[in-house]
Protein backbone atom coordinates (compact mmCIF):
# COMPACT_ATOMS: atom_id res chain seq x y z
CA UNK A 1 0.00 0.00 0.00
CA UNK A 2 1.29 3.42 -0.91
CA UNK A 3 1.74 5.89 1.55
CA UNK A 4 0.01 9.29 0.65
CA UNK A 5 3.49 10.79 0.07
CA UNK A 6 4.41 8.23 -2.14
CA UNK A 7 0.59 8.59 -3.95
CA UNK A 8 1.04 12.51 -4.65
CA UNK A 9 4.70 11.90 -6.01
CA UNK A 10 3.15 9.69 -8.30
CA UNK A 11 0.16 11.85 -9.47
CA UNK A 12 2.92 14.46 -9.66
CA UNK A 13 5.25 12.61 -11.99
CA UNK A 14 1.76 11.20 -13.88
CA UNK A 15 0.12 14.78 -14.90
CA UNK A 16 3.94 15.86 -16.00
CA UNK A 17 3.88 13.11 -18.66
CA UNK A 18 0.48 13.69 -19.43
CA UNK A 19 1.21 17.15 -19.96
CA UNK A 20 4.37 16.84 -22.39
CA UNK A 21 3.18 14.17 -23.96
CA UNK A 22 0.00 15.90 -25.25
CA UNK A 23 -0.03 15.76 -28.70
CA UNK A 24 -0.64 19.60 -30.52
CA UNK A 25 -2.78 20.15 -33.19
CA UNK A 26 -2.35 22.81 -35.77
CA UNK A 27 -5.42 25.09 -35.82
CA UNK A 28 -6.20 25.09 -39.48
CA UNK A 29 -8.34 27.75 -40.08
CA UNK A 30 -5.28 30.57 -40.58
CA UNK A 31 -5.12 33.71 -42.62
CA UNK A 32 -3.12 32.20 -45.32
CA UNK A 33 0.13 33.71 -43.37
CA UNK A 34 0.69 31.11 -40.61
CA UNK A 35 -0.73 28.63 -38.06
CA UNK A 36 -1.38 28.52 -34.66
CA UNK A 37 -1.94 25.29 -32.24
CA UNK A 38 -4.23 24.51 -29.78
CA UNK A 39 -1.75 23.93 -27.07
CA UNK A 40 0.53 25.78 -25.74
CA UNK A 41 4.47 24.26 -26.03
CA UNK A 42 5.97 25.06 -22.93
CA UNK A 43 4.71 26.20 -19.62
CA UNK A 44 5.90 26.67 -15.81
CA UNK A 45 3.74 22.85 -15.92
CA UNK A 46 6.64 21.42 -18.17
CA UNK A 47 9.15 22.71 -15.29
CA UNK A 48 10.45 19.05 -13.75
CA UNK A 49 8.83 18.55 -10.86
CA UNK A 50 12.24 17.51 -9.26
CA UNK A 51 13.11 20.62 -9.42
CA UNK A 52 10.96 22.17 -7.38
CA UNK A 53 10.06 19.84 -4.92
CA UNK A 54 12.39 17.84 -2.29
CA UNK A 55 10.93 14.05 -2.94
CA UNK A 56 12.81 13.24 0.48
CA UNK A 57 10.09 12.48 3.40
CA UNK A 58 12.70 12.89 5.85
CA UNK A 59 13.35 16.42 4.76
CA UNK A 60 9.46 17.12 3.05
CA UNK A 61 7.02 15.72 5.20
CA UNK A 62 4.23 17.28 3.63
CA UNK A 63 5.38 16.78 -0.08
CA UNK A 64 5.57 21.19 -0.45
CA UNK A 65 6.57 22.53 -3.17
CA UNK A 66 10.39 24.07 -2.49
CA UNK A 67 10.78 26.43 -5.41
CA UNK A 68 8.01 27.45 -7.67
CA UNK A 69 7.88 28.16 -10.83
CA UNK A 70 5.99 31.26 -11.89
CA UNK A 71 6.67 31.31 -15.63
CA UNK A 72 7.93 29.74 -18.74
CA UNK A 73 8.50 32.68 -21.29
CA UNK A 74 10.67 34.51 -24.00
CA UNK A 75 12.65 31.07 -25.59
CA UNK A 76 15.34 31.65 -27.98
CA UNK A 77 15.63 28.90 -30.47
CA UNK A 78 17.77 26.81 -32.62
CA UNK A 79 17.75 23.26 -34.53
CA UNK A 80 20.55 21.45 -32.86
CA UNK A 81 21.22 17.63 -33.66
CA UNK A 82 18.06 17.25 -35.47
CA UNK A 83 16.11 18.69 -32.49
CA UNK A 84 14.21 21.37 -31.95
CA UNK A 85 15.29 23.35 -29.22
CA UNK A 86 14.17 26.05 -27.19
CA UNK A 87 16.27 27.94 -24.50
CA UNK A 88 13.44 29.46 -22.20
CA UNK A 89 13.26 31.84 -19.65
CA UNK A 90 12.66 30.14 -16.53
CA UNK A 91 11.16 32.59 -13.82
CA UNK A 92 10.42 31.41 -10.26
CA UNK A 93 8.41 32.72 -7.54
CA UNK A 94 10.62 34.62 -6.40
CA UNK A 95 10.89 36.85 -9.32
CA UNK A 96 14.39 35.66 -10.91
CA UNK A 97 14.65 34.61 -14.43
CA UNK A 98 17.46 32.03 -15.20
CA UNK A 99 17.58 29.83 -18.59
CA UNK A 100 16.99 26.31 -18.74
CA UNK A 101 17.20 24.26 -22.07
CA UNK A 102 14.00 22.17 -23.73
CA UNK A 103 13.89 19.98 -26.84
CA UNK A 104 11.12 18.59 -29.06
CA UNK A 105 11.43 15.59 -31.71
CA UNK A 106 8.85 18.15 -33.77
CA UNK A 107 8.75 21.36 -33.02
CA UNK A 108 5.11 21.56 -32.30
CA UNK A 109 4.88 19.42 -28.85
CA UNK A 110 6.27 16.84 -26.14
CA UNK A 111 9.00 19.73 -25.19
CA UNK A 112 10.85 18.17 -22.53
CA UNK A 113 13.20 20.41 -20.29
CA UNK A 114 16.92 18.99 -19.73
CA UNK A 115 17.82 17.60 -16.46
CA UNK A 116 19.46 20.68 -15.34
CA UNK A 117 19.05 24.58 -15.80
CA UNK A 118 21.58 26.39 -17.63
CA UNK A 119 24.13 27.61 -15.19
CA UNK A 120 25.47 30.73 -17.17
CA UNK A 121 28.97 32.15 -16.19
CA UNK A 122 28.83 35.49 -14.90
CA UNK A 123 31.36 38.39 -15.30
CA UNK A 124 33.14 40.17 -12.92
CA UNK A 125 29.89 42.73 -12.23
CA UNK A 126 27.25 39.58 -11.14
CA UNK A 127 23.86 39.74 -12.96
CA UNK A 128 20.27 40.44 -10.86
CA UNK A 129 18.43 38.95 -13.65
CA UNK A 130 19.27 37.46 -16.54
CA UNK A 131 16.43 36.81 -19.26
CA UNK A 132 15.47 36.79 -23.68
CA UNK A 133 18.64 35.41 -24.98
CA UNK A 134 18.89 34.89 -29.02
CA UNK A 135 20.67 32.24 -30.03
CA UNK A 136 22.82 31.84 -33.08
CA UNK A 137 24.99 29.54 -34.83
CA UNK A 138 27.75 31.95 -36.21
CA UNK A 139 29.61 31.49 -39.00
CA UNK A 140 32.46 31.96 -36.88
CA UNK A 141 31.68 28.41 -35.68
CA UNK A 142 30.38 29.47 -32.18
CA UNK A 143 26.82 29.19 -30.70
CA UNK A 144 26.33 32.82 -29.22
CA UNK A 145 23.40 33.61 -26.71
CA UNK A 146 22.77 37.31 -26.38
CA UNK A 147 20.71 38.12 -23.35
CA UNK A 148 19.71 40.96 -21.18
CA UNK A 149 21.69 41.53 -18.04
CA UNK A 150 20.20 43.27 -14.98
CA UNK A 151 21.52 44.58 -12.38
CA UNK A 152 20.30 47.59 -9.72
CA UNK A 153 21.12 51.04 -11.04
CA UNK A 154 23.63 52.12 -8.73
CA UNK A 155 22.91 55.84 -8.92
CA UNK A 156 19.51 54.97 -7.15
CA UNK A 157 18.29 56.27 -4.07
CA UNK A 158 17.97 53.84 -1.26
CA UNK A 159 14.02 54.58 -1.36
CA UNK A 160 13.73 53.28 -5.40
CA UNK A 161 13.88 49.85 -5.21
CA UNK A 162 13.13 49.08 -8.86
CA UNK A 163 15.18 51.35 -10.83
CA UNK A 164 17.73 48.68 -13.41
CA UNK A 165 20.08 48.91 -15.62
CA UNK A 166 19.58 46.73 -18.84
CA UNK A 167 22.74 45.87 -20.63
CA UNK A 168 23.70 43.15 -23.49
CA UNK A 169 25.45 40.10 -21.84
CA UNK A 170 26.95 37.42 -24.03
CA UNK A 171 28.08 33.87 -23.85
CA UNK A 172 28.44 31.21 -26.42
CA UNK A 173 28.96 27.36 -26.78
CA UNK A 174 29.75 24.03 -28.60
CA UNK A 175 27.32 21.64 -26.86
CA UNK A 176 24.37 24.08 -24.91
CA UNK A 177 25.63 22.83 -21.63
CA UNK A 178 28.91 24.52 -21.36
CA UNK A 179 29.04 28.20 -22.09
CA UNK A 180 31.99 30.69 -21.92
CA UNK A 181 30.97 34.04 -20.98
CA UNK A 182 32.39 37.01 -22.41
CA UNK A 183 32.22 40.46 -21.76
CA UNK A 184 28.96 42.55 -21.66
CA UNK A 185 28.76 44.11 -25.02
CA UNK A 186 29.46 48.50 -24.71
CA UNK A 187 27.93 50.79 -26.76
CA UNK A 188 27.17 54.64 -25.71
CA UNK A 189 23.55 53.71 -24.53
CA UNK A 190 22.70 53.69 -21.21
CA UNK A 191 19.96 50.71 -21.15
CA UNK A 192 20.70 47.81 -23.90
CA UNK A 193 17.62 45.36 -24.09
CA UNK A 194 16.57 43.00 -27.31
CA UNK A 195 20.78 42.91 -28.52
CA UNK A 196 21.13 40.00 -31.10
CA UNK A 197 24.09 39.17 -33.19
CA UNK A 198 23.68 38.86 -36.88
CA UNK A 199 24.79 35.23 -38.18
CA UNK A 200 27.28 36.38 -40.45
CA UNK A 201 30.28 38.60 -40.76
CA UNK A 202 30.00 41.75 -42.32
CA UNK A 203 33.42 43.51 -43.39
CA UNK A 204 35.20 41.01 -41.83
CA UNK A 205 32.88 42.26 -38.60
CA UNK A 206 30.51 40.75 -35.85
CA UNK A 207 26.91 42.52 -36.24
CA UNK A 208 24.72 43.38 -33.92
CA UNK A 209 20.88 44.43 -34.03
CA UNK A 210 20.50 46.84 -31.04
CA UNK A 211 17.93 49.15 -28.86
CA UNK A 212 19.36 52.00 -27.55
CA UNK A 213 16.63 53.56 -25.58
CA UNK A 214 17.15 56.09 -22.74
CA UNK A 215 15.47 54.39 -19.87
CA UNK A 216 14.93 51.33 -18.45
CA UNK A 217 10.96 51.21 -19.58
CA UNK A 218 10.75 53.85 -22.09
CA UNK A 219 12.79 54.46 -24.98
CA UNK A 220 12.91 58.18 -24.83
CA UNK A 221 14.55 59.66 -27.19
CA UNK A 222 15.89 56.35 -28.01
CA UNK A 223 14.73 53.58 -29.60
CA UNK A 224 14.00 51.76 -32.50
CA UNK A 225 16.35 49.36 -33.95
CA UNK A 226 19.75 49.87 -33.90
CA UNK A 227 22.60 47.99 -36.10
CA UNK A 228 26.76 48.60 -35.39
CA UNK A 229 29.63 46.41 -35.58
CA UNK A 230 32.44 45.33 -33.67
CA UNK A 231 35.86 44.05 -34.68
CA UNK A 232 36.16 41.62 -31.53
CA UNK A 233 33.43 39.22 -29.77
CA UNK A 234 35.37 38.71 -26.83
CA UNK A 235 35.48 42.28 -25.58
CA UNK A 236 32.31 43.51 -28.03
CA UNK A 237 31.91 47.43 -28.48
CA UNK A 238 29.86 49.06 -31.04
CA UNK A 239 30.79 52.67 -31.17
CA UNK A 240 28.04 53.70 -33.98
CA UNK A 241 24.47 52.85 -34.36
CA UNK A 242 22.74 53.37 -36.87
CA UNK A 243 18.60 52.93 -36.57
CA UNK A 244 17.39 50.95 -39.07
CA UNK A 245 13.93 50.49 -38.07
CA UNK A 246 12.00 53.33 -35.85
CA UNK A 247 9.33 54.55 -33.89
CA UNK A 248 7.21 56.08 -35.48
CA UNK A 249 3.63 58.09 -34.56
CA UNK A 250 0.53 56.27 -34.58
CA UNK A 251 2.13 52.81 -35.22
CA UNK A 252 2.02 49.60 -33.80
CA UNK A 253 5.63 50.34 -33.00
CA UNK A 254 5.20 53.84 -31.65
CA UNK A 255 6.32 53.78 -28.18
CA UNK A 256 9.22 51.07 -28.66
CA UNK A 257 10.45 48.00 -30.05
CA UNK A 258 12.92 45.75 -30.66
CA UNK A 259 14.31 43.09 -33.17
CA UNK A 260 12.92 39.68 -32.60
CA UNK A 261 15.59 36.41 -33.19
CA UNK A 262 18.12 36.95 -35.79
CA UNK A 263 16.91 37.56 -39.04
CA UNK A 264 16.61 34.40 -41.81
CA UNK A 265 18.45 35.02 -44.96
CA UNK A 266 16.42 34.28 -48.32
CA UNK A 267 17.19 35.07 -51.60
CA UNK A 268 15.10 38.08 -51.69
CA UNK A 269 16.35 39.11 -48.24
CA UNK A 270 16.85 39.09 -44.98
CA UNK A 271 13.50 38.30 -42.97
CA UNK A 272 13.49 40.45 -39.54
CA UNK A 273 10.71 39.54 -36.69
CA UNK A 274 10.14 42.53 -34.08
CA UNK A 275 7.78 43.25 -31.22
CA UNK A 276 6.30 46.44 -31.19
CA UNK A 277 4.67 48.31 -28.61
CA UNK A 278 2.95 50.77 -28.06
CA UNK A 279 0.80 52.56 -25.30
CA UNK A 280 -3.04 52.03 -24.31
CA UNK A 281 -4.99 53.44 -21.34
CA UNK A 282 -4.96 49.43 -20.58
CA UNK A 283 -0.81 49.70 -20.02
CA UNK A 284 1.31 48.90 -22.78
CA UNK A 285 0.25 46.13 -25.95
CA UNK A 286 3.12 44.52 -27.76
CA UNK A 287 2.57 42.93 -30.96
CA UNK A 288 4.54 41.09 -33.34
CA UNK A 289 5.70 42.94 -36.91
CA UNK A 290 7.58 41.95 -40.13
CA UNK A 291 10.34 43.50 -42.68
CA UNK A 292 13.10 42.84 -44.77
CA UNK A 293 16.68 44.48 -45.36
CA UNK A 294 19.07 44.02 -48.52
CA UNK A 295 21.21 40.75 -48.50
CA UNK A 296 24.54 43.44 -49.57
CA UNK A 297 23.00 46.21 -47.22
CA UNK A 298 21.82 45.27 -43.87
CA UNK A 299 20.94 48.81 -42.80
CA UNK A 300 18.50 49.11 -45.60
CA UNK A 301 14.63 48.25 -44.82
CA UNK A 302 13.30 46.96 -48.33
CA UNK A 303 10.04 46.08 -47.50
CA UNK A 304 7.68 46.33 -44.96
CA UNK A 305 3.63 45.65 -44.52
CA UNK A 306 2.00 47.99 -42.35
CA UNK A 307 0.71 47.42 -38.91
CA UNK A 308 1.01 43.90 -37.19
CA UNK A 309 1.90 40.33 -38.07
CA UNK A 310 0.74 38.52 -35.11
CA UNK A 311 -1.35 40.15 -32.00
CA UNK A 312 -2.23 38.37 -28.53
CA UNK A 313 -5.22 36.37 -29.34
CA UNK A 314 -7.68 34.67 -26.74
CA UNK A 315 -6.43 33.62 -24.03
CA UNK A 316 -3.27 34.70 -25.15
CA UNK A 317 -4.12 38.36 -24.23
CA UNK A 318 -4.01 37.27 -20.41
CA UNK A 319 -1.60 36.70 -18.03
CA UNK A 320 1.36 38.11 -15.87
CA UNK A 321 1.75 41.42 -18.32
CA UNK A 322 -1.45 41.27 -20.25
CA UNK A 323 -1.99 41.70 -24.04
CA UNK A 324 1.56 41.17 -24.64
CA UNK A 325 3.41 38.85 -27.51
CA UNK A 326 7.07 38.47 -27.37
CA UNK A 327 9.45 36.38 -29.88
CA UNK A 328 13.01 35.94 -29.36
CA UNK A 329 13.06 32.55 -31.38
CA UNK A 330 12.24 30.95 -34.40
CA UNK A 331 13.60 28.19 -36.18
CA UNK A 332 13.91 27.96 -40.25
CA UNK A 333 14.02 24.46 -41.53
CA UNK A 334 15.68 22.89 -44.55
CA UNK A 335 12.18 22.20 -45.79
CA UNK A 336 11.45 25.92 -45.87
CA UNK A 337 8.58 25.40 -42.74
CA UNK A 338 9.12 28.51 -40.18
CA UNK A 339 8.40 27.63 -36.38
CA UNK A 340 7.74 30.59 -34.87
CA UNK A 341 8.04 30.71 -30.61
CA UNK A 342 6.52 33.17 -29.26
CA UNK A 343 5.00 33.62 -25.50
CA UNK A 344 2.02 35.36 -24.61
CA UNK A 345 1.32 38.08 -21.58
CA UNK A 346 4.74 36.87 -20.20
CA UNK A 347 3.33 33.36 -18.82
CA UNK A 348 3.44 31.00 -21.24
CA UNK A 349 4.73 29.49 -24.80
CA UNK A 350 3.85 28.89 -28.13
CA UNK A 351 4.43 27.75 -31.75
CA UNK A 352 3.01 29.81 -35.05
CA UNK A 353 4.36 27.83 -38.23
CA UNK A 354 4.66 29.62 -41.78
CA UNK A 355 7.07 29.00 -44.44
CA UNK A 356 9.76 30.86 -45.97
CA UNK A 357 7.72 31.39 -49.22
CA UNK A 358 4.38 32.96 -47.24
CA UNK A 359 6.57 35.00 -45.17
CA UNK A 360 8.89 36.30 -47.97
CA UNK A 361 5.50 37.10 -49.94
CA UNK A 362 3.84 38.37 -46.91
CA UNK A 363 6.71 41.32 -46.74
CA UNK A 364 6.48 42.39 -50.04
CA UNK A 365 3.59 42.20 -51.03
CA UNK A 366 1.08 43.14 -48.15
CA UNK A 367 0.57 47.04 -48.34
CA UNK A 368 3.20 49.66 -46.57
CA UNK A 369 2.07 51.38 -43.52
CA UNK A 370 0.27 55.24 -45.19
CA UNK A 371 -0.11 56.26 -41.72
CA UNK A 372 -2.94 57.95 -41.76
CA UNK A 373 -6.42 56.57 -42.27
CA UNK A 374 -7.44 58.09 -45.62
CA UNK A 375 -4.57 55.41 -47.13
CA UNK A 376 -5.70 52.69 -45.38
CA UNK A 377 -9.26 53.52 -46.73
CA UNK A 378 -7.48 53.92 -50.37
CA UNK A 379 -5.89 50.70 -49.92
CA UNK A 380 -8.88 48.64 -49.22
CA UNK A 381 -10.77 50.57 -51.97
CA UNK A 382 -8.02 49.20 -54.20
CA UNK A 383 -8.19 45.47 -52.96
CA UNK A 384 -11.95 45.61 -54.19
CA UNK A 385 -11.86 47.18 -56.96
CA UNK A 386 -8.66 44.31 -58.15
CA UNK A 387 -11.64 41.91 -56.70
CA UNK A 388 -14.45 43.30 -58.54
CA UNK A 389 -12.40 42.83 -61.69
CA UNK A 390 -11.32 38.98 -61.29
CA UNK A 391 -15.17 38.20 -60.46
CA UNK A 392 -16.05 39.33 -63.83
CA UNK A 393 -13.29 37.91 -65.67
CA UNK A 394 -13.16 34.66 -63.75
CA UNK A 395 -15.71 34.60 -61.25
CA UNK A 396 -15.29 32.13 -58.09
CA UNK A 397 -18.36 29.38 -57.86
CA UNK A 398 -19.54 29.47 -54.40
CA UNK A 399 -22.50 27.81 -52.46
CA UNK A 400 -23.47 29.98 -49.32
CA UNK A 401 -26.52 28.36 -47.19
CA UNK A 402 -27.51 26.27 -50.11
CA UNK A 403 -27.47 28.54 -52.65
CA UNK A 404 -25.00 28.86 -55.18
CA UNK A 405 -23.60 31.94 -56.23
CA UNK A 406 -20.25 33.81 -57.78
CA UNK A 407 -17.67 35.77 -56.66
O1 LIG B 1 6.65 42.71 -20.50
C1 LIG B 1 6.79 42.70 -21.87
C2 LIG B 1 8.26 42.67 -22.27
O2 LIG B 1 8.90 43.83 -21.72
C3 LIG B 1 10.25 44.02 -22.07
O3 LIG B 1 10.34 44.26 -23.44
P1 LIG B 1 11.18 45.51 -24.04
O4 LIG B 1 12.58 45.09 -23.94
O5 LIG B 1 10.77 45.76 -25.43
O6 LIG B 1 10.91 46.66 -23.18
C4 LIG B 1 11.08 42.82 -21.68
O7 LIG B 1 11.23 42.80 -20.28
C5 LIG B 1 10.46 41.51 -22.13
O8 LIG B 1 11.12 40.44 -21.49
C6 LIG B 1 8.99 41.44 -21.75
O9 LIG B 1 8.39 40.28 -22.34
Amino acid sequence: MKTNFEQRITQLAKNQEELIQTPNQKIEEGNGLFNRYKNAVLTAGHVPFNWKYDLNPQTNPYLMERFGINAVLNAGAIKWQDKYVLIARVEGNDRKSFFAVAESPNGIDNFRFWEYPVVMPETHEPDTNIYDIRLVAHEDGWIYGLFCTERRDPSASAGDQSAAIAQCGIARTKNLVDWQRLADLKTSSPQQRNVVLHPEFVHGKYAFYTRPQDGFVDAGNGGGIGFGLSASIENAVVTTEIVIDKKVYHTVYEAKNGQGPAPIKTSKGWLHLAHGVRNTAAGLRYVLYMFMTDLNDLTKVIHKPAGYFLAPEGRERIGDVSNVVFSNGWIADEDGTVYIYYASSDTRMHVATSTIAQLTDYVINNPEDGLRSATSVNTIIDIIDRNKKIADETPIAVNLNGQSAHL
